[in-house]
């Protein structure tokens, strides 16, 4: 029996339904069923029949287009709709009650307007579809860090980026309805999962929203199939959601990579990086030692590369899971000198959205430098370089993280992996140095919400436009920041043993406009820095911004930086950053009497400092 076609597809009761342990899913499913009025439902499970039985459908309809099997065994390209193809962060709400708890920082609607309003959108938008029921579970099945939620959805295409990007099927289920029936019994409601119902609707713009409501675990998401938009589980659930969850729990969701970085002794020391979207926290999380490195015998470990969830150990540390099981990485720019183990990553099983392809199949992109060429472009047109890139810059692959060379075993540990350094980074052309470290936990709070990054592809709107994006959360903190930033001060108790915190800026340019610092595989250098002032070994010297490397401090050998890259890298401009903490300080009282006094106190320390 074809697998999409079994019992349980005209049911909005699950087949193993056991007594009334799934009976909030049942309900939920059933009330989705009836507003959006799909002609089938299929309850995912997550196996290899399902999801070649999907594959197969989307093959036929050309929803998948096959790659070249030689090159790219189990592979396949997705052309989006073109007006499809980033998240959309004027369309994106959080609904709380109260518009001051969404904040400044979010776009906020009343729950009960927002209901009305996109499930207005939902109704009947199902029919002649099949809905998909979603179990999954974000970050290892067996660790108490992880949490469950169901996404519905109308798209076949989602249900596949959601088995390589979660934990998705029967065991997901099985947890869903451990975790209800445990919560029943002690009095509460049956429901601990997220809801996330998901359409793409007619895909138009004009008819398109992303709705949070933290306080209800829901998220309703209509008229986009695109990456963050239709994937609930990644930003809306592990993200927006999960902050919201986490600050009441006492834990942290952010948007940070996890690496694991071996020395030669043999002593691994997990570091989380925070950069907005597009600004290589792949790379990094996949990054190659330089040749010397290697050869001293350092290694690095991917845990994740794009959220982390934190909280703290019986020991005071901090210790972190990849909520997600696969990478959804940006393709332009991705090559065999950038991040081959990316590139060795996607060679099979992998979906492509939005790349060109060569003459043999291929998929292509701008910066994959393997001396092929596009004949047709992302949108399935002859390429034509006067009508723009072969690939959309915003263009994605979808894959097992398993798949990753570097993938760390860590990543199933069910404890997580204690983090010894947090890192936070924008895209910043001038001013901002290589790399300092704050002198505390509550400085690097500040730091982390300072935070400026020239924006990029990842959504719409302008790109290279400077703008504030606090831990790289903006788009993605479910909550007001300035109860955020207070969330993060908290950490800091008696007996905490928390990470060291430092600032990157892989980006910053010389005069001719062109980047200063190698990056890639050199960032190692500065990750060893790190590493070294956690241990208390490597030297510094410190400035009102913070302890800053002498170029000394770093390991340099082997590349050649001009006099002008050594003295930006490296160096501390007083009055370009006494401007920048008047503009912190202003972009802190945009939030306030809600922001904490404590942060406010930190600036005007530092800004007292620079005006000496
Ligand atoms: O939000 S997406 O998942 O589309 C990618 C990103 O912006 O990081
Ligand atoms: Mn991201």
């Amino acid at each position: 029996m074809n697998a999409l076609s079994s019992d349980a597809s005209k049911s909005a009761i699950h087949p193993s339904a056991s007594g009334s342990s799934l009976v909030a899913l049942n309900r939920w499913v059933a009330e989705v069923a009836a507003l959006t009025r799909p002609d089938a439902i299929h309850w995912c499970d997550g196996s290899d029949e399902e999801s070649e039985a999907l594959i197969a459908q989307m093959q036929a309809d050309g929803t998948l287009l096959p790659l070249n099997p030689d090159t790219h065994p189990g592979s396949w390209l997705h052309r989006s709709h073109p007006d499809d193809v980033a998240r959309v962060e004027h369309l994106t709400f959080v609904c709380t009650s109260e518009q001051d708890d969404a904040g400044p920082n979010n776009h906020w609607m009343a729950p009960a307007e927002a209901h009305a309003k996109i499930d207005a959108l939902f109704d009947g938008c199902m029919r002649g579809r099949t809905m998909y029921v979603i179990p999954y579970c974000m970050g290892p099945i067996d660790s108490p860090l992880s949490r469950c939620g169901v996404e519905i959805t109308d798209s076949p295409y989602v249900v596949a980026n959601m088995r390589l990007m979660t934990r998705m099927g029967a065991d997901a289920l099985a947890r869903i309805e451990r975790e209800g029936s445990g919560q029943a019994a002690r009095g509460g409601p049956a429901d601990t999962f997220v809801k996330g119902l998901h359409s793409i609707g007619e895909l138009d713009p004009e008819r398109r929203f992303i709705m949070h409501f933290p306080e209800e675990l829901t998220i309703k998401s209509y008229g986009s199939g695109y990456g963050g938009n239709a994937l609930l589980g990644k930003k809306c659930h592990a993200l927006r959601i999960a902050s919201y969850q986490a600050r009441s729990e006492g834990w942290l969701a952010e948007h940070m990579l996890i690496v694991g970085i071996e020395n030669p002794q043999g002593e691994t020391h997990y570091v989380a990086a925070a950069f907005p979207s597009a600004c290589g926290k792949t790379n990094l999380a996949m990054l190659i030692p330089p040749e010397g490195y290697r050869r001293d015998g350092w290694k690095v470990w991917t845990v994740g590369d794009d959220i982390c969830w934190m909280r703290p150990g019986a020991d005071g540390r901090l210790y972190a899971i990849n909520p997600e099981a696969g990478y959804f990485g940006v393709a332009p720019g991705t090559s065999a000198k950038s991040n081959p183990n990316a590139l060795e990553t996607i060679r099979k099983d992998t979906i492509f959205t939005n790349v060109g392809l060569t003459a043999d199949n291929q998929p292509w992109w701008e910066g994959l430098d393997n001396g092929q060429q596009p004949v047709t472009d992302w949108r399935g047109n002859p390429y034509d370089p006067a009508k723009g890139p072969a690939a959309h810059p915003n263009a994605r692959f979808t894959v097992s993280a398993k798949q990753c060379p570097s993938w760390s075993p860590m990543a199933e540990d069910p404890q997580g992996v204690p983090i010894s350094a947090i890192v936070f980074g924008g895209r910043r052309a001038s001013l901002v140095p290589l790399v300092f470290e704050a002198r505390d936990w509550t400085h690097g709070v500040l730091v982390g919400a300072a935070m400026g990054s020239e924006t990029t592809a990842a959504a719409t709107g302008a790109v290279g436009v400077m703008r504030r994006d606090p831990m790289a959360m903006k788009p993605f903190c479910g909550y007001n920041f300035a109860d955020y930033f207070g969330h993060w001060l908290s950490f800091d108790t008696p007996g905490a043993k928390l990470p060291k915190i430092f600032h990157v800026n892989w980006f910053r340019k010389g005069d001719d406009g062109r980047f200063l610092w190698p990056g890639f595989g050199d960032n190692l250098r500065v990750l060893e820095w790190m590493i070294g002032r956690v241990r208390g070994e490597a030297g510094g010297v410190e400035t009102p911004i913070g302890t800053l490397p002498a170029a000394g401090d770093l390991k340099l050998d082997g590349i050649a930086l001009s006099e002008e890259a050594e003295a930006r890298l490296f160096g501390f401009e007083q009055a370009g950053w006494k401007a920048e903490f008047d503009s912190i300080g202003e972009y802190l009282d945009g939030y306030g009497s809600r922001m904490p006094q404590a942060l406010k106190a930190e600036q005007q320390r530092i800004a007292g400092l620079l005006a000496d």
